[in-house]
């Protein structure tokens, strides 16, 4: 049985073959990503045995989602919806380890996802559930279905796990503020930048404090919650009952950051559900983050645990 359990849109990823804008460059590479499933990926690494659920076209880029994740030893759920297409994304890589990715997803397949989608049960049967702020912001039933997944989670004494992953192109800071506050606030675990931090905290952007520390309490004023901010090769730290734990990053030859702060997430989260400290968490998640910057790709690179202990041993270099 599955100790996680995600949901989200995964979609059909063309990444360009060389520097430039697809104005121009020709070559491609055809591949997949979605955050919820960058993360659940790392986890069937990780030897964590998690469940994803979310909706496909019936086409070539969904059966590819789906035969790649379940490869990866995802127990994969995916609904094809006959009515909508695979979601796709496009990858163009303007410099040496930096990208801008275009959205093609709007009435996808992934963004019909619909609360119905979640076979009753299955949430009350897991350890933790994980969703990102990515979801709620794609249709009116996705939010809806992360709305009520967390709060089934919930009533079922099941952890939830939130990453705030705002992205601008999905919807303007006010509608994100809202949405995802009101994921967040039903969240154990937070994970997030400071600048995403900001967006959720009572009050939004204009009212968060600018020191890490207030802006985690003020998620948090019971310390009743973990907040666990993302602060990329800079480190993490993790507000756990209101007392803090910093870690230090990994300096590695950056070749895509893309999918670094989901392995990050999965890291943490595969030592949360077999109750590590929040100082083994943060190295664990610190370390897959590191890892997954040295490769192309969303999820690819994700490490087991004996690549993560050889990059460690090397000091913390690239694995080769
Ligand atoms: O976190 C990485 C994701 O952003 C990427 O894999 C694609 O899910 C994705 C999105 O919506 O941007």
């Amino acid at each position: 049985a599955s100790q996680v359990l995600t949901l989200g849109e995964t979609m059909g990823l063309l990444t360009g073959g060389r520097i430039g804008s697809f104005a121009h460059v020709s070559e491609a590479h055809v591949g997949i990503g979605g955050a919820e499933t960058n993360v659940a990926v790392s986890l069937s690494r990780l030897g964590v045995p998690v469940t994803w659920i979310g909706r496909v076209g019936d086409d070539s880029l969904g059966r590819r989602v789906v035969r790649e994740i379940r490869g990866e030893g995802v127990d994969v759920r995916a609904q094809v919806d006959p009515e909508a297409p695979t979601g796709l994304m496009l990858k163009e890589i303007t410099g040496l380890g930096t990208s801008r990715v275009h959205y093609y997803r709007a009435g996808s397949a992934g963004s019909r996802l619909a609360a119905a989608d979640v076979p009753g049960g299955l949430v009350e049967s897991v350890g933790l559930v994980h969703l990102t702020g990515i979801t709620p912001l794609l249709s009116d039933s996705a939010r809806e279905a992360c709305l009520s997944v967390a709060r089934r989670a919930r009533a079922a004494g099941v952890r939830v796990s939130v990453d705030v992953n705002y992205r601008s192109t999905l919807a303007p800071a006010d509608v994100a503020s809202k949405v995802l506050g009101e994921l967040v606030a039903e969240a154990d675990l937070v994970f997030g930048s400071p600048e995403e931090l900001a967006y959720v905290v009572p009050g939004g952007v204009a009212e968060a404090p600018a020191a890490i520390d207030e802006l985690a309490r003020a998620l948090d004023p019971a310390g009743a919650r973990e907040i666990v901010v993302k602060r990329g090769a800079d480190g993490a730290s993790a507000y756990v009952g209101g007392a803090a734990v910093h870690a230090a990053g990994h300096r590695v030859d950056v070749v895509d950051t893309v999918g670094a702060g989901d392995a990050f997430v999965a890291g943490y989260l595969s030592g949360d559900v077999q109750g590590w400290s929040a100082e083994e968490k943060l190295a664990r998640a610190n370390a897959c983050g590191a890892v997954m910057c040295t490769a192309p790709g969303d999820w690819e690179v994700a490490p087991t645990p004996a690549e993560l202990e050889a990059f460690l041993a090397a000091g913390g270099d690239p694995v080769q």
